[in-house]
């Protein structure tokens, strides 16, 4: 163990999550990397991606060409390395909404992830095949609906995982609960990954639980909890791969706190300077997940100057071609109001998108 202690919640004892990449860039003595060096390679590419992401999102926000929207800063590591423990093809990601790559790494397309930020009603649909719920804004609403997702596919006899992530604020509401107490009495092959960033908008870690830590509370839904260090790439993917690997045998839930930091804003109509301490931001800064893997990979000669241009390039090229294409679309019709929300609509539903179009055709 890191000895690694949260700035955050002192008054509360010593945490020790499970850390392997030390901030340093090097190994942990007895402990070894789970993913390939070409994996690294691509979630550190993921991991800047968001990162850029971010930065254009605010740029865009401020021009008023893009929606209030919640940048995953500082949270990198703890969103790639549980994504990067899960087969697309088959396993499933729920949101809350600090997730973009994980997104991105089930194959949702960038402009689907900001039609949802642009108020556009088209954005909540995943393309067929990409298994993602969407971005869910009423807290912890998505933890219930994830289980219930994961239960069915186990009742079809589909060996499909679900990582439902929330943020520490909502895993104080209901609906959390009731979600681990129904997964563990069901076994359902669900992970639950609580991002602990210190603070739900203003109010802090300190405020929601008098529980030592969040994950500490598994033993009362009768499922295993681990805490672990949420800047380190290596140590969420290996922590959520075996949580992963538990659920596809048929052995239930788990509950995973990742320990982390918001590095900033809630999101872009937020000002974090108005209450989180400025020693805090400093003692956090340094153990940016980030670096910490282009150190690692650094060290290892995986990845070098030429090579951090060429990813760089790569990505702002791609943000932005998604940029252009979604402020080149078509605004959305009112009929997109009454899409994808149930299979088959109501005859009642049918009447209120007649009632509308036919109140727009006459303006
Ligand atoms: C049911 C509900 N209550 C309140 C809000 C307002 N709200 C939006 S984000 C947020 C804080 C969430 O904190 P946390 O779950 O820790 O996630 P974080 O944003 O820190 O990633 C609140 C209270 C909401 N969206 N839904």
């Amino acid at each position: 163990m890191s000895g690694f202690a949260p700035q955050f919640r002192p008054e509360q004892g010593e945490a020790t999550p499970w850390t392997v990449l030390r901030p340093d860039g090097g190994l942990e003595p007895d402990r070894a990397a789970t993913m390939t060096d070409e994996q690294l390679r691509e979630a550190c590419e993921l991991m800047l991606f968001s990162r850029a992401f971010d930065e254009k999102g605010f740029s865009l926000q401020r021009q008023g060409r893009f929606g209030t929207f919640s940048p995953v800063r500082g949270q990198e590591a703890s969103v790639v390395g549980a994504a990067f423990a899960l087969d697309p093809a088959r396993d499933w990601v729920v949101p809350q909404y600090r997730e973009l790559p994980a997104l991105l790494r089930q194959g949702l397309p960038l402009e689907q992830f900001m039609l949802t930020f642009l108020g556009d009603p088209r954005g909540g649909a995943a393309p067929e095949g990409v298994n993602v719920l969407p971005i869910q804004i009423g807290l912890a609403a998505q933890l219930p609906q994830a289980v219930g997702l994961a239960w069915g596919h186990a009742l079809q006899g589909r060996d499909s995982v679900v990582a439902v992530f929330c943020g520490d604020g909502a895993s104080s509401e209901g609906d959390f609960h009731e979600a681990c107490n129904l997964a563990g009495t069901l076994r359902a092959p669900v992970v639950f990954v609580v991002q602990n960033n210190g603070w739900a908008i203003s109010t802090p870690r300190a405020r929601q639980s008098a529980a030592a830590t969040l994950a500490g509370r598994a033993p009362g839904y009768g499922i295993p909890g681990a805490l672990v260090d949420g800047n380190d790439l290596l140590a969420v993917h290996q922590v959520v791969a075996d949580a992963v690997a538990r659920a596809r045998a048929g052995e239930g839930p788990t509950l995973v706190e990742t320990l982390t930091y918001r590095l900033g804003d809630h999101n872009t109509a937020d000002d974090a300077s108005r209450y989180q301490p400025a020693e805090e931001l400093e003692a956090w800064a340094p153990r940016d997940p980030i670096s910490r893997v282009l150190t690692h990979l650094r060290t290892r000669e995986l990845w070098d100057d030429a090579h951090d241009t060429a990813v760089r390039e790569r990505i702002a090229a791609r943000i932005d071609e998604a940029v252009r294409t979604v402020e080149a679309m078509e605004p959305p019709g009112v009929e997109h109001l009454f899409e994808h929300v149930t299979e088959t609509l109501s005859s009642r539903l049918q009447g209120q998108r007649a009632e509308l179009q036919a109140q727009v055709r006459t303006r």
